[in-house]
C-alpha cells in the first residue's frame, strides 16, 4: 500500500467505497489523514466499517465543514449527466476535489529515491479501447525483461494498493477517462493514448469533453515521453500540439492504418509487420503474424504501443519480441477458447462498444457472430465495413429483436439467450470459421458484467463441445 503523503492530521472525505475508494481510505489512514467515509450503499458502508471506518453521511448538509479534501470513485458521475450531490456541495464549499490517482501522484516519490540510482518510472495508458491489453503487454514485456513492474488502475486494482516502488521499479497503469477527468496531479514519465472513438459520453457532455478528459493525462505536467495513437484526427491532433518541431521524439507516433513518414519517432503496423522508424530509418520490427495472443489490427495497434514504451526505457527489438510471443493475452479480449473440427471459439466480452466490436469482426474472415445486449450511444455505424465477415449473426439481450433491426439484410436470427446463440453458431459453422462473442454492447440487461457474460460464453462454449463428444 501507498500511504497518502501531505495529508497527516488533516480531514478527508471519501465518497464511494468500492475499489479504488476503500483503498483510497486506507491509504489516507495509513498517512495518518482523519477520514470520513461514505457510500450510498449500505452493503459498501458496512464492509468499510468492517475495516473500522465509521461512515459519515456525507450527503447531510455542513458534513464536509473542515474537510482538506473530498475523494470521489471513478464510476460516480460528478458533473454530467448532472452534478453529483456531495460534489456540488464540495464546489460550494471550496473544498478540492480529487480521486485516488490524484492522491497517487503526489504520493509516488518518497525520501528513499534519494539513494536510487535509477529512480522508479510510471507509464499510464489511456484511449478508447485497448488499454487493458496495451498495460497488461507493457508490464509482461518489462517483467520478460527482468523489470520490476507493477499493474494498476481501470484494470481492476486500486492504484494506492500497488507498493512502495523500489530501484528501477516500473508501475503500469490504465486509466479511464473517469479516472484522468478529476486527478489533481497527473504526472506520469511516459504516457499513452492508444485510440479515441465515442464512449461515456454522456458523463462527459459529449464528445470533447471525452478527448478533453484523456488529455489531460498530457497537459498536466507533460510526460517525458508521450505515445500518441494517430489513426484518428484527435491523436493527429495531440501529438501535433505536443511537438515542438516534425522531429521532436519526445512524442511517437503511432498507427496500425499504415506507414508513417517523417524524421521523428514512429512505430507502425502495416501488413501484420511492427516497424520502428527513428530519423527518417528503420531501426526495429518484428513480424506480428506469429504473436498468438495478439490478432488482428487492433492487436497489432495494442502491441505498437506498448512495444514504444517498452523502448522508451531501453528495451530492445529482440527482447521484447520474445516477450510478445510468451504473452498470454487478457481473459475476455479476442480470447481462443477453444477450437474443435476447423472452429475457432473466440470470447471478445470485452466488446462492449460497436468500435471495439468492429476491431474483433476485422481480425477473422468468416465469422459465427453472437453480438447484442444493451446498446451503446453512437450506434452501429462503425461496424459496416465488417459486416461482410459475418457469415450469420445470433442476436442475444433482453431487447434482442430491437438490436437485430440495426442488423438490416446481414443474415440473422434472434436467439435471446447465450445458451440458444452459442448452439444455433455452433451447429451451423463450417470448418474454418470462428464462433465469435463480441457483443457490441454492455452486458448489464442480462449479466452484473462483461465478465460474467464472458465466463457464460466459455461455460456454453463446453457444454456445446461435452454434448458433441457425448453424442
Ligand atoms: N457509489 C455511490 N454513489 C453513486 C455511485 C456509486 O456511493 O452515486 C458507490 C457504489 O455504491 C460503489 C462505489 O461507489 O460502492 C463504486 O465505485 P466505482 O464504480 O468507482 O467502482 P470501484 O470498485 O471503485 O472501481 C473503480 C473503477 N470503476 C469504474 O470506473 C466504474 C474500476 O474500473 C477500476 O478497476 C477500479 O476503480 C480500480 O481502479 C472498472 C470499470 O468499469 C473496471 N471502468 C470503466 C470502463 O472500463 O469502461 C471506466
Ligand atoms: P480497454 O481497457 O480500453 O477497454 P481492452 O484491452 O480491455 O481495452 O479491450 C477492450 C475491447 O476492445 C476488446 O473487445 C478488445 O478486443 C478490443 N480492442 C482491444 N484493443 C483495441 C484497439 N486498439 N482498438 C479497438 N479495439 C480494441
Amino acid at each position: 500500500m501507498i500511504p497518502v503523503r501531505g495529508m497527516e492530521g488533516a480531514r478527508v472525505a471519501v465518497l464511494g467505497l468500492g475499489r479504488s475508494g476503500l483503498s483510497a481510505a486506507r491509504s489516507l489512514r495509513a498517512g495518518g489523514a482523519e477520514v470520513l467515509a461514505w457510500d450510498d450503499n449500505a452493503n459498501a458502508r458496512a464492509a468499510a466499517e468492517a475495516e473500522g471506518f465509521a461512515p459519515v453521511d456525507l450527503t447531510r448538509p455542513g458534513a464536509l465543514d473542515g474537510c482538506a479534501a473530498l475523494i470521489v470513485s471513478p464510476g460516480i458521475p460528478h458533473l454530467y449527466p448532472a452534478p453529483n450531490p456531495v460534489v456540488a456541495a464540495a464546489w460550494a464549499a471550496g473544498v478540492p476535489v480529487d480521486n485516488d490517482i490524484g492522491l497517487f501522484f503526489r504520493s509516488f516519490a518518497t525520501e528513499a529515491w534519494e539513494s536510487f540510482d535509477s529512480p522508479p518510472k510510471v507509464i499510464a495508458v489511456t484511449g478508447s479501447n485497448g488499454k487493458s491489453t496495451t498495460a497488461a503487454l507493457i508490464h509482461h514485456v518489462l517483467r520478460a525483461a527482468g523489470r520490476h513492474s507493477q499493474l494498476a488502475g481501470n484494470i481492476g486494482r486500486g492504484v494506492l494498493d500497488l507498493e512502495p516502488a523500489g530501484e528501477g521499479g516500473v508501475v503500469v497503469l490504465e486509466l479511464s477517462s473517469y479516472q484522468t477527468e478529476l486527478a489533481r496531479a497527473l504526472t506520469p514519465d511516459i504516457a499513452v493514448l492508444s485510440n479515441l472513438s465515442p464512449d461515456h459520453l454522456d458523463r462527459h457532455g459529449g464528445l470533447g469533453g471525452y478527448f478533453a478528459a484523456k488529455r489531460r493525462l498530457f497537459a498536466e505536467g507533460g510526460p517525458d515521453r508521450a505515445i500518441v495513437g494517430v489513426d484518428e484526427h484527435e491523436g493527429r491532433f495531440l501529438a501535433n500540439q505536443l511537438a515542438e518541431a516534425p522531429g521532436d521524439d519526445r512524442v511517437i507516433r503511432v498507427s496500425a492504418g499504415g506507414k508513417l513518414e517523417g524524421p521523428g519517432w514512429a512505430v507502425f503496423a502495416r501488413k501484420g509487420f511492427l516497424a520502428e522508424w527513428r530519423k527518417g530509418r528503420q531501426v526495429g520490427s518484428i513480424d506480428l503474424r506469429a504473436v498468438p495472443a495478439l490478432p488482428g489490427a487492433h492487436n497489432h495497434q495494442n502491441a505498437c504501443a506498448a512495444y514504444a514504451a517498452a523502448r522508451c526505457l531501453g528495451i530492445g527489438p529482440r527482447e521484447i519480441e520474445r516477450a510478445f510471443l510468451s504473452f498470454a493475452g487478457l481473459p475476455h479480449r479476442t480470447q481462443l477458447v477453444a477450437e474443435a473440427g476447423g472452429v475457432r471459439f473466440v470470447n471478445d466480452s470485452k466488446a462492449t462498444n460497436a468500435a471495439s466490436a468492429a476491431r474483433a469482426l476485422a481480425a477473422f474472415p468468416r465469422i459465427r457472430w453472437i453480438c447484442g445486449g444493451l446498446e451503446k450511444e453512437g450506434g452501429l455505424a462503425a461496424l459496416a465495413p465488417y459486416l461482410d465477415h459475418v457469415a450469420k449473426a445470433y442476436v442475444i439481450g433482453r431487447e434482442a429483436a430491437g438490436f437485430a433491426l440495426h442488423l438490416k439484410d446481414v443474415p440473422h436470427e434472434v436467439c435471446g439467450s447465450m445458451a440458444a446463440a452459442v448452439a444455433r453458431a455452433a451447429d451451423e459453422a463450417e470448418p474454418g470459421e470462428v464462433v465469435l462473442l463480441a457483443p457490441a454492447a454492455a452486458s448489464f440487461d442480462q449479466y452484473d458484467n462483461f465478465e460474467k457474460r464472458g465466463e457464460d460464453f466459455i461455460a456454453e462454449v463446453d457444454a456445446w463441445l461435452g454434448g458433441l463428444r457425448g453424442a
